[in-house]
């Protein structure tokens, strides 16, 4: 029982690894829970062990962990033999302390307790499927062939998502290494302009910077490719079809902007809503280059792994500097927003423009084709709509009563924001001041100095665009082509 409960344990470590490196985390439980011990053990008594041990530090205690865990696992084989609770209580312990070491890490979200969480179900299913066997009342000889078979299943899971997670590791590791030595020599770095950040504690950053930048994307596991490796085909309703490789993208001219992205899928007040500096080639001179023809009215985007979208084409062709950007924020996209190459498009939300590792557009007909969403309840078009969002306070917050100062953001990319509102209470509404932007493509802060009397409140904004379209408050579903309705907070005021 021993054994099962070791392999058992090696099968949801296995699994566990393979989900990190699936789900692209960078770190599976065990190496967090080094990094953890590394941070928690005082310095006093890990200096004199680095020093003691070298450049064999990191690997002795990944290697003292597994031991560790080893020893666990025999011991939840043994419990499992004497009560199956006393197993799940020993495993919970240890998967425990590994999702304790995942969760404190900066930046953790629920997602990035999935390794955890799936190689527990690993563990859980191995263990039953080698004990079941041995559970009869005397040891017969069906019994120990099922262990044997049970045994040799097992392993090949174990050894089957080792081989995938370390395929996959390598492959991220590979690109990860050509991203870093790549030197786009026409890329600047980005300076926000003082007159775009409002000071006010709590208001999003005019700035999103990578590492916080939302992501969505169908792929489970992101496409890795070679910058070496890349080609985009423009091709369909054209004169003269183009294929580029990397290099003859980064050596035309490029063009630099600062837009705000945002998903069709954010709901109101939501956080799926981004700003950065793109950098990158424009579509509408590739485009001219490659001669479309008057009928086609669309460019259907595909990527690597075989994502689709429809942009219409007047929105890649007109002034608006729709892109193929190729850096955000001054370094080279990251990975998982696309690396080499992907699709900015100021003023579409992302699903029908923002294709993410791009090698195939076709100028063509939205009569033609149907792209990934449409269809699955989502719109053939669409624009981003008017929206504004209050950061603070934030809902459930507690201040002190008076004159209050409230803040947020606000986005009518391609159009621009005019003004901004915010009413309490259902009463009139009160112009906020608003930061400066480089061009109506971002999203612009805003701030509000109140007067707020004691007790519960209700706080809502709303903008009005460039064009004078003030901020419905009709509440619409994100489906089919974005949410629309006032952002709303409740809080409470106290006396001081
Ligand atoms: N290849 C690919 N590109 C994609 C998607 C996708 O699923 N696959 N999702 C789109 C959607 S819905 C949005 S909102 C943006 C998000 O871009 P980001 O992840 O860089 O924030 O990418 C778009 N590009
Ligand atoms: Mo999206």
């Amino acid at each position: 029982m021993g054994v099962a409960g070791l392999v058992a344990g090696i099968a949801g470590l296995a699994v566990s690894y393979l989900a990190s490196m699936a789900l692209a985390i960078r770190e599976s439980p065990v190496v967090a829970v080094g990094e953890a011990v590394i941070q928690l053990v005082p310095g006093a008594v890990i200096e004199p062990a680095i020093d003691l041990l070298g450049h064999y530090d990191k690997p002795v205690l990944v290697a003292t962990v597994v031991v560790l865990l080893g020893v666990a696992f025999v011991l939840t084989g043994l419990a499992a033999r004497v009560a199956w609770w006393r197993a799940l209580v020993l495993i919970g312990v240890v998967v425990g302390i590994g999702l304790a070491a995942v969760m404190t890490r900066n930046g953790a979200t629920p997602y990035h307790s999935l390794p955890s969480l799936l190689g527990l179900v690993a563990w859980i299913g191995s263990l039953a499927a080698l004990t079941r066997p041995l559970q009869q009342p005397e040891r017969t000889p069906t019994g120990r062939r099922g262990f044997l078979f049970g045994l040799i299943g097992v392993g090949a899971v174990t050894a089957a998502a080792v081989v995938v997670g370390n395929l996959l590791a390598s492959a991220r590791k590979r690109i990860e290494r050509s991203r870093q030595l790549l030197k786009l020599t026409q890329v600047t770095e980005p300076e926000v302009d003082g007159a775009s950040q409002l000071h006010l504690d709590g208001v999003t950053a005019f700035q999103t910077p990578n590492d916080e930048f939302y992501l969505i994307h169908t792929a489970i596991v992101v496409p890795t490719i070679e910058p070496d490796e890349w080609r985009l085909r423009i091709h369909g309703l054209v004169d003269n079809p183009l294929e580029l490789s990397y290099a003859d993208l980064v050596e035309r001219e490029f063009t630099e902007a600062w837009i705000t992205l945002n998903c069709v899928s954010n709901s109101v007040g939501g956080d799926l809503i981004g700003n950065a500096w793109w950098s990158g080639v424009r579509l509408a001179d590739l485009l001219a280059e490659a001669g479309v023809s008057p009928e086609a009215d669309a460019i259907l985007q595909t990527s690597e792994d075989g994502w689709t979208c429809g942009t219409p084409l007047a929105a890649v062709t007109d002034d608006r500097n729709a892109m193929l950007a190729v850096a955000m924020n001054g370094e080279p996209l990251p990975i998982d927003h696309g690396f080499p190459v992907r699709t900015i498009v100021p003023g579409l939300y992302g699903f029908v423009s923002a294709c993410k590792w791009v090698v195939d557009i076709e100028v063509t007909r939205f009569d033609r084709f149907e792209a990934y969403w449409t269809g699955k309840g989502w719109s053939e078009q669409a624009p981003v709509k008017l929206s504004s969002r209050i950061d603070v306070p934030s809902s459930g917050d507690s201040v002190t009563a008076g004159t209050v100062r409230v803040g947020g953001v606000a986005w009518a990319q391609h159009t621009g924001i005019q003004s901004v509102e915010v009413a309490l209470d259902g009463g009139r509404w009160q112009p906020a001041a608003l930061a400066g932007v480089p061009s109506d493509d971002t999203w612009v802060q805003w701030v509000a100095a109140i007067e707020v009397p004691p007790g519960d409140h209700l706080l809502r904004v709303r903008a009005t665009d460039k064009a004078g379209t003030v901020q419905t408050g009709v509440q619409r579903d994100v489906a089919p082509d974005g949410a629309t309705g006032w952002h709303e907070i409740d809080f409470t005021a106290t006396e001081d």
